[in-house]
């Protein structure tokens, strides 16, 4: 839709002069501020935010609608930290646990050879005995069997912990796993930055400020990485664009951002499991307000894993221009957090959920390459 006609529906509507004045600024291409961020979320409707964030999303990328060929590796379920909202670590003496060794990730990876798979994203439990040497090996591996493979690997949490235990700096901790084969960063661990709220959820773990600058020093390195925000537990709007405004921060300065992914909190089995979850409509309206606010990033991510797949097709109207993968493996971490779908897709059910809704599919690489096929 053309901004004449999103300004003249805007007129035309009864919404309050105000929510005429931010219209104004976003089909311009002007920052919105945190106050404005906050008003967006207390009081506009979905149709108003959706007819904005729709706007900036097919002015970025018109109807192409990004994915790519991924599969992933969960080494461990074990970890030292307890963040209340997560229902997949566990501890040492429990009787569920796992714990992949180097053999495993070899036959996990074999898998994918002759394949046309571009990435391989590894995430899972801070483990309390393996280092930067560890992880280091897995890296070389990995490389050795799938030489093409992306490597997309390690919260900046999961980084942090092997950097100290290896009585590394962040450059160096980063350098050393870049020579062994690490290409990107995926945007878990960030959470919530509000320091009242992340010393309720996930008080042990990574401060926000280490997670700024794990990802901040990666840039410098030329090492791209992705944002999270996991949002619908206990954390209010005011926390949640104080956590956009670091993000957009942050990009200003090192650009080194790929795609902002809002992670919904899915409530099974864990210690917040008395929440409940947030609705579709506050799904929808917070991909839109990401969108509005944050002018910097190239791509929002719909992560249909944790979303599931209805919500994830919606929200390429409500500013989502991505959906991740195909993610060709199990990943436990939103099974286990009461995700009931399938935990992977085909290209081509990928590719249908894109033109049922009539966006035009993209296979990407992880850097946003056009993937070409002969
Ligand atoms: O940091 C844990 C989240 C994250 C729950 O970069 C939960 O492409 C919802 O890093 N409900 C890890 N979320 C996942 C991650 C990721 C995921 C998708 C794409 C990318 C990427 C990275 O999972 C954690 C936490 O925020 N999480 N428990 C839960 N109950
Ligand atoms: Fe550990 Fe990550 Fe779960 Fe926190 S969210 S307990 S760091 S696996």
């Amino acid at each position: 839709m053309s901004k004449k006609i999103i300004k003249e529906l805007i007129k035309l509507s009864s919404v309050p002069e105000k929510q005429k004045e931010i219209a104004d600024k976003v089909l311009h291409y002007k920052r919105i501020t945190p106050e404005e961020g906050v008003y967006l979320y207390e009081k506009a409707e979905l149709s108003y935010l959706g007819l904005l964030a729709n706007y900036i999303r097919e002015k970025r990328h018109g109807n192409n609608t990004y994915f790519n060929k991924n599969f992933h590796i969960e080494p461990t379920n074990i970890c030292v930290y307890s963040c209340t909202f997560c229902s997949y670590s566990r501890k040492f003496s429990d009787n569920d646990t796992w714990e992949f060794d180097l053999e495993d990730i070899v036959e996990l990876t074999e898998k994918y050879k002759n394949t046309d798979v571009t990435e391989v994203h590894i995430v899972g439990g801070v483990h309390p005995y393996h280092d930067v040497y560890y992880y280091g090996k897995i890296l070389k591996k990995i490389k050795k069997i799938l030489p093409h493979i992306h490597i997309k690997a390690f919260t900046a949490v999961e980084l942090e912990f092997m950097f100290r235990k290896s009585k590394m700096t962040i450059k160096d901790g980063l350098k050393k796993l870049q020579n062994y084969g690490l290409d990107s960063i995926p945007g878990g661990g960030a959470e919530i930055f509000d320091k009242e709220i992340r010393k309720q959820v996930c008080h042990e773990k990574s401060k926000s400020r280490t997670w700024l600058e794990i990802h901040k020093t990666a840039h410098q390195l030329g090492i791209r990485s992705n944002a999270t925000m996991l949002y619908g537990h206990i954390e209010n709007y005011t926390h949640r664009i104080n956590h956009l405004e670091k993000l957009r921060e942050l990009q200003d300065q090192t650009k080194g951002f790929q795609t902002f992914i809002p992670l919904k909190y899915r409530n099974k089995n864990n210690k917040l499991s008395y929440l409940e979850e947030t609705s579709v409509i506050d799904d929808l309206k917070n991909y839109a307000i990401s969108r509005i606010y944050l002018d910097n990033f190239d791509h929002i991510k719909a992560y249909w894993v944790m979303l599931g797949v209805d919500t994830a097709q919606m929200s390429l109207n409500y500013g989502v221009n991505d959906l991740d993968g195909t993610i060709d493996d199990s990943t436990k971490i939103y099974s286990m957090a009461g995700n009931k779908q399938i935990a992977s897709m085909t290209t081509d059910d990928i590719i249908a959920i894109i033109k049922q809704v009539k966006r035009k599919p993209i296979e990407r690489d992880t850097l946003y390459n056009r993937i070409i096929k002969s």
